[in-house]
């Protein structure tokens, strides 16, 4: 006998986080780097064909909208995402949908993933940790036969007022469905408003790897999958880019590309074989760079156009402390084999709440003095369930979830809080006044 089939909604919670330097510092050009489409439910709804699914992307319609979809709908189950940021804003929405419906109420992504006990809380029914494509398929399969209980490896039902208690899953290859392509056609309605305006872009998501065998102590990713670097199969992700049409900037959304040379190399010869011919934006370690110059060369035959660097300080001591495994030497290094590749540098800094205006000096000179053309300045910031949490616990100040965009001070500043907001805020502006424009 056929399995019902069931209703599913898959909501991208609204662009909700607050962000101090925003609000009060007059910063507007942080919003416009961070769009892009809902990639983790488009994935999601891949294996889940046989059912009906709605993707509903509150980051581009509005809550009215909202609400009107989702009366017209009638969802037997609703799935949201949610990194820190977004954590309360999807715990309203999920009583809202409760008081509404009986629908059954899946939270997964990063947030859950980290610090699962924040949702173990009544107007949800599961959750999901690390990542969910198969697990999640599997969860629908069992709703979709009535049955509650579950038993799926990182799949927590809910114990409200209890301790959760669940199967860790042992994640791997099979778990990204390389066979399943993500549904691009469930977002084609919203498309055109994946546009970052400060590069003057479209930009089309992508998968190629998953996950990171490195632990920076501020990072919430190792634990996405279990601490283990998966790739998703080279003709997958050609296929996958094919199936973007004619969006010619393509994000490769993993976390650490290219962590394996030779799967990455593999990769590269695919797409020049298949004629592709599209520009490419990648994550990329700084020692990678410098360990396979050969291989960043061959990508940019391939069409990389620029690599996201997680620099993150210019000092090794600080460096060491974020258990980084490089130092400024190797830095510098990438740096150079980027610019003589005539490769894109997108670098990411974070500035600390103890930093004084010297350190902001200095970073400010390297950037310029390395001619970084997109840098990228986060505030340090104590995500719960990373090393860095365990280690700053003490010291926080704003424990708003909210706050937690890696914009605020989450910890208490070394210099007056309004002057460490103005520096950065100064920096910002400066560095964003003239922004780069993909020629
Ligand atoms: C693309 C991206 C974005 C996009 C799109 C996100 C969106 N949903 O609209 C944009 C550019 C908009 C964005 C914005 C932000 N992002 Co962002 N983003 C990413 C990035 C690079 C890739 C995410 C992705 O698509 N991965 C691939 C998919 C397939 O994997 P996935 O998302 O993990 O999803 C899987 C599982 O998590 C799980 N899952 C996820 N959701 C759900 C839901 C259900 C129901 C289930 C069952 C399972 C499930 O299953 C999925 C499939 O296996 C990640 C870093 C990374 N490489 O992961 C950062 C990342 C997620 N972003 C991050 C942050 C902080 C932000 C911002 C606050 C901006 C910022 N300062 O960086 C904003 C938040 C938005 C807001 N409210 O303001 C952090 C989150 C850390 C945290 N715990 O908070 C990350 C991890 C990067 C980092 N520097 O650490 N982001
Ligand atoms: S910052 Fe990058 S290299 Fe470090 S753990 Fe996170 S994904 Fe891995």
């Amino acid at each position: 006998m056929a399995k019902p089939k069931l209703k599913i909604m898959l909501v991208n919670p609204p662009n909700c986080g607050r962000s101090i330097p925003e609000e009060e510092y007059g910063i507007t050009s942080l919003k416009q780097l961070f769009k892009g489409e809902p990639f983790s439910l488009q994935v999601l709804a891949g294996p889940l064909r046989e059912h009906d699914v709605l993707i509903f992307d509150m980051k581009c319609e509005s809550e009215e909208a909202f609400w009107a979809a989702f009366n017209q709908f009638r969802p037997d189950v609703v799935g949201l995402t949610a990194v820190t940021c977004e954590a309360n804003t999807v715990i309203r929405l999920a009583e809202n949908v409760k008081e509404k419906s009986d629908a059954t109420v899946v939270i997964g992504g990063n947030h859950a993933t980290y610090n699962p006990e924040y949702f173990n809380r009544p107007p949800f029914d599961y959750i999901v940790i690390g990542l969910g494509k198969k697990s999640f398929a599997q969860l629908i399969g069992k709703l979709a036969e009535g049955k509650k209980s579950n038993g799926i490896a990182g799949i927590a039902k809910t114990t409200p007022g209890k301790p959760l208690t669940y199967l860790m899953r042992n994640y791997d290859e099979t778990d990204l469905m390389p066979e399943i392509p993500p549904r691009y056609d469930l977002i084609a309605k919203y498309r055109d408003q994946y546009f970052l305006e400060q590069l003057g872009l479209r930009m089309g998501f992508v998968l190629s790897a998953y996950g990171c065998t490195h632990k920076c102590s501020f990072c919430a990713i190792p634990n996405m999958a279990g601490g283990k670097y998966l790739n998703y199969e080279a003709d997958a992700v050609v296929r996958d880019i094919v199936l973007l049409g004619d969006t010619s900037f393509i994000r490769l959304v993993d976390a650490n590309t290219f962590g394996n040379a030779r799967h990455s190399q593999k990769l590269c010869d695919k797409i020049i074989r298949a004629g592709i011919v599209k520009k490419y934006f990648a994550d990329v370690r700084a020692d990678t760079i410098v360990k396979h110059p050969e291989l960043i060369k061959n990508w940019k035959d391939a069409g990389l156009y620029a690599v996201i660097v997680g620099f993150e300080d210019v000092s090794d001591e600080r460096l060491t402390s974020y258990n980084k495994k490089y130092q400024g030497q190797v830095i510098s290094q990438a740096i150079e084999i980027l610019h003589k590749l005539g490769i894109v540098i997108i670098g990411d800094f974070i500035a600390s709440p103890r930093d004084e205006e010297d350190d902001f000096k200095k970073l400010e000179n390297f950037i310029l003095k390395h001619q970084i053309e997109v840098p990228v300045i986060s505030v340090l910031t104590p995500l719960p369930g990373t090393q860095l949490y365990k280690t700053m616990k003490k010291d926080i100040i704003i424990d708003d979830l909210d706050y937690y965009t890696f914009t605020n001070a989450v910890t208490a500043t070394k210099m007056p809080a309004k002057v460490f907001y103005q520096t950065y805020a100064g920096l910002m502006k400066r560095l964003h006044g003239k922004p780069h424009r993909p020629q």
